[in-house]
């Protein structure tokens, strides 16, 4: 699929140190690359949208976080391979569609154009590959057959509903050298089981060798779309095996960053790296980086609780974009937090201030600037601490000669996305 428009990224003399990013698998910093080799190729995968519904302030600061390790490795002179999915065949879309009474392919179709608008006027950087879905069933089936031959994967007898066909994913058996249930997540049992109840998962489903299990393959039931799986049958993706073959057939192995927000620690990240191993007995990613939940009003933002903040409406209602950017880059990406209209408030003032500083700056504050901005930017993304920086500066008088406002403003834009 089409992904949006390319943003120009200025370059900008000098680069960042190399970006050291929170494990949510080992708990620590960790460098996104080896001291001697800080240019090396940088490769990424963060999972994109059920597009279902508009892109809210959770999406949009879950995408301008990791577009912001991109510009990162960008500005140290790295070659970035990028790869997001679309979740564009699942329950939620599918029952969105029918309580609409549209169709599930046209509604996808619509919400995924304008989250490709939202994207391109947050001054987002596409990924060079987009891909849905559906497009990922010619790549998945293969695999799951491997999995269902290697008894790493099985068929359980029909439901309440009679339907027969269902594969899963033996979790216990598939366990390896590459991974061990836990190996991203690290949380418990207990834990696991709450958070795959409420994220999709069924553990009640009888037959399954452990209540974990996570489905592969979805037999076709009447009213549901479905494909022909070859020896799966005809139907339609499980959802960690989706993602864990669109990243490994656009991406080297294992790829240098695996993102999305901390509600897909478990059991999505953990089973699409569970699948990886299994097939490829490699680990699939060498970090795996988690964005913290945007909320409003006391709690998550999201499209099942329908209490958004939508990026599109904001800018339909005359928000400057690059104020709404300063907004989700004042708060640090691993918190949770909410949305206020305080919040929007506080950044179109230090937009506003910084252009008004921005008229003149001396080379030197220039380079001195994005020099602090480009060490926040690798500790963990401090962008709540380059902001700062930025108002420090904003807020002393300016010098009267210089050349470096156009430095300055190429640097926040490259490191920042902000277009001041
Ligand atoms: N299609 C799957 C991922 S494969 C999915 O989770 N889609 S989503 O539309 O629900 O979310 C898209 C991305 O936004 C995911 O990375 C998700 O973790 C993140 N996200 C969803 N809600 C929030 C929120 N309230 N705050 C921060 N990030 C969020
Ligand atoms: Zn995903």
């Amino acid at each position: 699929m089409h992904a949006w428009k390319n943003p120009e990224v200025p370059q900008v003399v000098g680069s960042a140190p190399i970006l050291e990013l929170f494990n949510t698998a080992t708990g620590n910093l960790q460098a996104t690359a080896p001291a001697d080799a800080a240019t090396a190729d940088a490769s990424m995968y963060v999972c994109g949208i059920t597009p279902y519904d508009a892109t809210h302030m959770g999406h949009a600061s879950t995408y301008v976080t990791f577009d912001l390790v991109h510009r990162t490795w960008l500005d140290s002179g790295r070659s970035v391979a990028y790869s997001q999915n679309i979740t564009d065949v699942d329950d939620p879309l599918l029952e969105r569609a029918n309580a609409n009474g549209v169709d599930w392919r046209d509604l996808a179709e619509e919400q995924v154009q304008l989250f490709r608008d939202d994207m391109e006027a947050l001054n987002v950087i596409p990924p060079q590959n987009y891909i849905g879905a559906v497009e990922s069933i010619q790549w998945l089936v293969p695999v799951v057959e491997e999995l269902l031959e290697a008894d790493l994967a099985y068929r359980v007898p029909a439901g309440a509903d009679g339907v027969e066909g269902d594969i899963y994913f033996d979790t216990y058996a598939a366990q390896n050298d590459a991974w061990k249930l836990g190996s991203v997540s690290n949380y418990d049992r207990e834990t696991m089981l709450g958070f795959f109840a409420e994220r999709g998962g069924d553990p009640q489903r009888t037959g399954k060798r452990d209540a974990l299990d996570p489905l592969l393959w979805r037999a076709a039931r009447d009213g549901e779309p479905s494909w022909d799986g070859g020896k799966l049958g005809t139907g339609r993706p499980g959802w960690h095996i989706e993602c864990s073959v669109i990243a490994r057939k656009t991406l080297p192995a294992p790829f240098t960053v695996q993102g999305g927000g901390s509600d897909l620690i478990f059991p999505h990240h953990e089973f699409s790296a569970a699948h990886a191993a299994a097939s490829d007995q490699h680990e699939l990613a060498q970090t795996y980086v988690h964005t913290g939940m945007v909320g409003l009003d006391g709690e998550k933002m999201s499209k099942s609780l329908g209490n958004l903040v939508l990026v599109s409406k904001l800018r339909a209602a005359g928000v400057e974009p690059v104020t709404i950017r300063a907004v989700l880059l004042s708060q640090h990406y691993r918190t949770d937090w909410f949305w206020t209209d305080e919040l929007l408030a506080t950044a179109q003032g230090r937009v506003a201030a910084w252009r008004e500083r921005l008229k003149v700056a001396s080379e030197q504050e220039a380079t001195e600037l994005l020099n602090s901005i480009r060490t926040h930017m690798a500790n963990d993304l401090d962008a709540p601490a380059a902001l700062n920086a930025i108002d420090q500066w904003a807020a002393k008088p300016s010098a009267n000669l210089g050349d470096g406002a156009q430095l300055l403003r190429d640097g926040i834009d490259a490191l920042l996305g902000l277009k001041l």
